[in-house]
């Protein structure tokens, strides 16, 4: 702590840290985090804790007159640029200059159009000093996904699989259970869920798994579960059509499926669900992808199974992996062998869940998006 730089990380990293709280709660928001010093104390913590809640600097503001701490001539360390717009919240500039901070150290510009530099503007014209880049590449990788529909309208994609250690995603005799991996990796894989707007499966996987695609508990999140079936394979009696109010579905097809299958389109329309008609062929998750883009879906999970994973891999449409290794290796005895081509998972994050590994990471693609930082920042 010798350097004012290092003391500016030390106090930023402590801000992301409290930001990662608020991961699987805020989306499509990004996770923001505050922390305000004063006399080389920290006086007042925050993070942005749920989708529509107080946003972090608010809550961090709030935090310091509980404990009868005046912010007046403090330092804020915040992962994003303040806001200065009227939207589920009111500005967060407001409050800032209310309360006196002297000085606002922010770890990245928020790119949106209501902010976009005017929030820092804001603050500057109160006399304000602002200081902008301190751990800039971190908060964009907690980020990527607010940051890349931001810039490009495009959803962020993440895959998610379970594998044996040879790299197969199922035990080929269903009579031998339905998981590779443990309930404790299932559970943890549910945040995932709860982080995205869509999750997506191909037709094969509702026919084999008949799974729900909910998260559980889902915690207030409505995702739309998301069907490849372009023979319009899908079974009436399918487990993802029982709560289709709550959870929507839409199923992507094919113009001669449609035809074909008249009788079973109207029984389906009548349970909730809707259709989108696409390419047949691999493109046809581009144009779902056009879709979800068009009704402002910030992120995607692909679930499986092997060949939709595989060719969106293949296109090149993945920025984010999360991959569960089960402890085991099934030979004969596995199907459905991933083959996902050559990947480098970058910042990659991992740790044992119950006795399977999880690993996580981005692609160069998802990477890249959000390191592409001007370079006079620290
Ligand atoms: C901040 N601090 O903690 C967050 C910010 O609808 P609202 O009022 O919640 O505003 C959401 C927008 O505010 C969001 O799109 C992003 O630009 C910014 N998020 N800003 O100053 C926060 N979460
Ligand atoms: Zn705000």
């Amino acid at each position: 702590m010798d350097r004012p730089g290092r003391v500016d990380e030390y106090y930023m990293k402590m801000a992301l840290a409290l930001a990662r709280r608020g991961i699987g709660l805020v989306e499509p928001n990004p996770a923001v985090g505050c922390v305000i010093v004063k006399a080389g104390q920290v006086i007042g913590r925050g993070w942005h804790r749920g989708f529509g809640k107080a946003h972090a600097e608010v809550e961090a503001l709030r935090d310091c007159r509980r404990q009868g701490l005046d912010p007046a001539g403090a330092t804020m360390y915040v992962t994003l640029e303040p806001c200065c717009h009227f939207g589920k919240t009111g500005p967060c500039t407001k409050e800032i200059i209310q309360a006196r901070i002297a000085k606002v150290v922010v770890a990245t510009g928020d790119p949106s159009g209501h902010a976009n530099g005017a929030g820092l503007e804001i603050l500057r014209q109160a006399g304000i000093e602002v200081q902008v880049g301190v751990c800039q590449a971190q908060a964009r990788l907690l980020n990527g996904p607010f940051f890349k529909f931001v810039q490009t309208g495009r959803p962020w994609v993440i895959v998610k699989w379970a594998q044996s250690i040879d790299g197969m995603l199922a035990i080929a005799d269903p009579s031998a259970g339905r998981y590779l991996t443990s309930q404790a990796a299932r559970n943890h894989a549910h945040i995932l869920r709860r982080r995205t707007q869509a999750i997506v499966v191909g037709i094969n996987t509702v026919l084999q798994d008949d799974p729900l695609l909910t998260p559980r508990p889902s915690k207030g999140r409505r995702p739309i579960r998301v069907v490849m079936d372009r023979g319009l394979r899908i079974p009436l009696d399918a487990r993802i059509l029982l709560d289709v109010k709550t959870f929507p579905v839409l199923i992507c097809t094919t113009r001669p499926a449609m035809d074909d299958r008249q009788a079973i389109v109207q029984q389906l329309q009548q349970r909730g669900a809707e259709f989108l008609v696409g390419p047949d062929d691999d493109r046809n998750i581009g144009s779902l992808l056009d879709e979800l883009a068009r009704r402002s879906i910030q992120q995607v999970l692909i679930e499986g199974g092997a060949r939709l994973i595989r060719s969106a891999l293949q296109a090149g449409l993945a920025d984010e992996i999360h991959l569960y290794i089960a402890p085991i290796s099934l030979g004969n005895a596995g199907k459905a062998r991933i083959e996902p081509g050559y990947l480098m998972l970058r910042n990659p994050t991992g740790r044992q869940v119950g006795p399977d590994v999880w690993l996580s990471g981005l692609t160069d693609q998802g990477y890249n998006l959000c390191v592409d930082i001007p370079k006079d920042c620290p």
